[in-house]
């Protein structure tokens, strides 16, 4: 454990710990060596359907609370998650919601900027502003503007950034991840080999790589690139993990080697799922009826699905893959699915 239980104020926001899935016809489908299971954090909440931001926006609200602010300013791509969960956080304690949503992904289909997510974020009363910028997870210009502009109406901003990843306490709620997971493994009677996590702006996998580097297995988390700006991701997702590690006190370091970041999976670009992301969407629905997006945990699960063909895990493997949410988005591919 990391003791960041004592440490750390959490402001619950989901239901409690996530279940643990084991996907026996993909895991059979695949030759049957490699034992897949899901965590399904994707069910983790009645706020909007929830996802992976919740569980790190439990550990911001306290501070958003301390500091009386009054307003959550964040920003993300046009069918971001993100946006769509602090939205859902703000409207369930009572603040007000500032989104950016830039034009990130190079993808138009007609309904694209009015469904999913971003009617969701317009449904809970977020006041959204769309600019026109491409994709980049580092700290933008549109938010800064945002955060000035609730400040000149006088308002009280509380400063979220993409994915609340560069964020001091955005690594926390997966470090929380681990520990609940090292207490799910007590039960079951046994200990997973890896966790496989969808990573872009990196503090999904930082937190888990801290979690997990209180029982040495930092190197077992196989993050999944869908930035396609894998270089930047993980440079940040090394400064969040070290900020983390630190923050927690870890007691040990975190080594460039750590992340482990498959970046083969990403293609064409950030938003765009390959025709092999595609065939991983429906492969897992057909034959488990989990769903998964075309940004996010459809590559990670392309990624899974390649690595076990590959023979990437040791035969006898059990992996975790962390369903980290993001179905909503598939509404703005509503063309590209119309066959199925
Ligand atoms: C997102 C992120 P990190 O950003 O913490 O690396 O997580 C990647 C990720 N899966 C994985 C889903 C479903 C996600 O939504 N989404 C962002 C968004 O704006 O929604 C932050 C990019």
């Amino acid at each position: 454990m990391t003791g960041l239980t004592e440490k750390f104020e959490r402001y619950p926001l989901s239901f409690g710990p996530t279940p643990i899935e084991k996907l026996a016809r993909l895991s059979d489908h695949l030759g049957g060596a490699v034992e897949i299971h899901a965590k399904r954090e994707d069910c983790n909440s009645g706020l909007a359907f929830g996802g992976n931001k919740i569980r790190k926006l439990e550990y911001l609200v306290p501070d958003a609370i301390a500091q009386n602010c009054d307003t959550l300013v964040t920003i993300g791509g046009v069918q971001s998650n993100h946006t769509r969960q602090v939205a859902a956080v703000a409207a369930k304690i009572g603040m007000k919601c500032r989104l950016v949503q830039e034009s990130w992904v190079p993808f138009n289909d007609a309904v694209y900027d009015r469904v999913g997510n971003i009617l969701m974020s317009r449904v809970m009363g977020a006041e959204i502003e769309l600019v026109d910028e491409g994709f980049d997870i580092g700290i933008r210009e549109s938010w800064e503007r945002a955060l000035e502009d609730v400040r000149a109406k006088g308002g009280k901003p509380y400063a979220i950034p993409a994915g609340a990843s560069v964020h001091r306490l955005g690594g926390l709620g997966y470090v929380n991840f681990a520990d609940e997971v090292r207490e799910q493994e007590k039960a079951l009677g046994y200990a997973f080999d890896y966790i496989v996590v969808c990573t872009v702006t990196g503090s999904t996998h930082a937190g888990m790589l801290v979690g997990f580097a209180a029982d040495g297995r930092q190197r077992n988390v196989i993050g999944i690139d869908a930035s396609h700006t894998p270089e930047q991701t993980r440079v940040q997702v090394l400064d969040i993990a070290r900020n983390t590690a630190g923050l927690i006190e870890l007691g040990s370091d975190i080594a460039e080697d750590d992340v482990v970041l498959k970046t083969e999976y990403a293609y064409p670009e950030y938003g765009v799922p390959s025709e092999e992301t595609n065939e991983a969407i429906r492969l897992c629905a057909r034959l488990e009826g989990m769903m998964t997006d075309p940004v996010y945990e459809g590559k990670s699960m392309q990624g899974l699905i390649d690595l076990v063909r590959q023979g990437f895990f040791p035969s006898g493997s059990k992996v975790l893959y962390a369903h980290l949410g993001g179905v909503p988005a598939i509404n703005g591919y509503s063309y590209l699915y119309r066959n199925g």
